[in-house]
């Protein structure tokens, strides 16, 4: 069979009229976001125009493909393929003057974000604001000159309250550029807070493959994902938005059960298993849960979890068999390196809230600092800090110049405030990593 390219001059709809702008395009991004606005909007009246996160090697790419993707959901027992149209234009993150003209034009109402949790952390050192909420600010300005009014700012990263922690981060930058900006800001953009979830690993050569041989097109930049999405959002869009809710998107006016349901229970179980499961040479979601060890592991830190959620508006039984079926999915291959990436950020927002739970309730953490003791360990025996961490520069003099429980000390101080200096913790931690290693 031959191939052809998939582009735009393979693909008979026209492209959409920009009324997103996402900052981040990355697989997560088009598995999620650009897949529900597809889904939600088949007359095509939403398009995305797309900005690159920390890497613009994607960019290129898709530029070449006109937006246009494959989205592989992979089942426990088969893949199906979707050609997804929704994103019309990729730049890199560096054109700033592009992303303050889209963010200004009239038409646009959403602008979307996915720019991982460390990206809204203040720089260690000088305590410099996150560069994410700088550009914004430079997009906003220009929509204030622009007169092109109200619109929505959506944070689809995992951490609490995302929408309220970019506001304040983007008043803050917006006060320091100018003055009237940040009251223009306050009455006119509204910020949204999302939890997202759906799991998306990293694409890699047979599933470019699979692509060319089930659809007989060359796409260079294909996503896999689970079938599984969820998206639950909690805001004001002062604008228009497309209709998520018809791909199954939830709006409610309380986001935090929602966000602490996914966060602890799935992002937390995945840090555990990650963290664990590297420590006793696995390599993938499905080799460590199905681990006694882990999975036991894994229910302790559930139960404890779950006792500081709000059990009967959540479905928690409904919700853990699915996730136990989930991380089941022999075929998605989860990688736990990729989940390990990045662990000062996550683990902040996943793990660190369930410990500050149990101690509170006067409760052993101890099912929840294991996650943080396996991390203190594997961090031991990382050979490239930078490439797992974007947050090197806090975690690499601790490295460095501690071992030991100082090691073990430092980086809970990193953590958490105040966390370095709550011996109990801290010794618990080190007794816990001791048993680790
Ligand atoms: C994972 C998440 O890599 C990680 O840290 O825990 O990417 C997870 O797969 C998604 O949040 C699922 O929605």
């Amino acid at each position: 069979m031959t191939s052809v390219r998939l582009d735009r001059s393979s693909w008979a709809a026209p492209p959409r009229p920009v009324r997103i702008v996402h900052i981040g395009v990355g697989n997560f991004s088009r598995a999620h976001q650009a897949w529900y606005t597809a889904r939600a909007d088949p007359t095509g009246a939403w398009g995305i125009a797309g900005f690159t996160g920390r890497s613009a090697a994607v960019a290129d790419t898709l530029s070449r493909q006109g937006g246009l993707y494959t989205l592989i959901e992979r089942g426990p027992d088969l893949d199906r393929l979707e050609v997804i149209d929704s994103i019309c234009e990729v730049r890199p993150a560096s054109d700033l003057a592009d992303l303050a003209a889209a963010v200004a034009a009239a038409p646009t109402s959403v602008v979307t974000l996915t720019v991982t949790e460390a990206a809204y952390a203040p720089a260690p050192a000088s305590g410099a604001l996150p560069a994410v909420p700088d550009r914004l600010v430079t997009a906003l300005a220009a929509r204030f000159d622009a007169g092109a009014g109200p619109l929505a700012i959506v944070s689809c990263d995992n951490i609490s309250a995302n929408g309220s922690v970019l506001r304040d981060l983007t008043l803050a930058a917006a006060d320091r550029r100018r003055p009237l900006l940040g009251a223009w800001i306050d009455a006119e953009v509204s910020f949204v807070s999302t939890s997202v979830d759906r799991i998306t690993p990293r694409t890699t050569e047979d599933d470019r493959r699979l692509v060319q041989s089930e659809l007989a097109l060359v796409d260079d930049a294909p996503v896999v994902c689970e079938p599984f999405t969820d998206w639950v959002l909690c805001g004001e869009f002062p604008a228009d938005r497309p209709h998520w809710e018809d791909a199954g998107a939830r709006f409610v006016s309380d986001i935090e059960p929602w966000e602490r349901r996914k966060l602890w229970l799935l992002n937390g179980g995945h840090s555990l298993l990650a963290y664990r499961g590297l420590l006793r040479g696995h390599a993938t979601v499905y080799d460590a849960v199905g681990d006694h060890t882990l999975g036991a592991a894994l229910e302790r830190f559930w139960d404890l979890a779950e006792r500081h959620l709000p059990a009967a508006e959540l479905d928690l039984n409904v919700y853990r068999r699915d996730l136990k079926r989930r991380f089941a999915n022999s075929r998605i291959g989860y990688p736990l390196t990729q989940i390990a990436a990045d662990g000062l950020g996550k683990l902040r927002s996943r793990v660190v809230p369930v410990i500050e739970a149990a101690t509170e309730a006067g409760e052993s953490p101890e099912p929840a600092l294991q996650v943080i003791a396996a991390w203190v360990q594997w961090l031991e025996n990382v050979p490239d800090l930078a490439a797992v961490d974007a947050s090197t520069d806090e975690l690499r003099p601790v490295l460095r110049t501690t071992g030991g429980e100082d090691r073990t000390r430092a980086l809970l101080g990193l953590l958490a405030p105040g966390w370095g200096s709550r011996d109990e913790l801290v010794t618990a931690t080190e007794r816990l990593r001791i048993d680790l290693s």
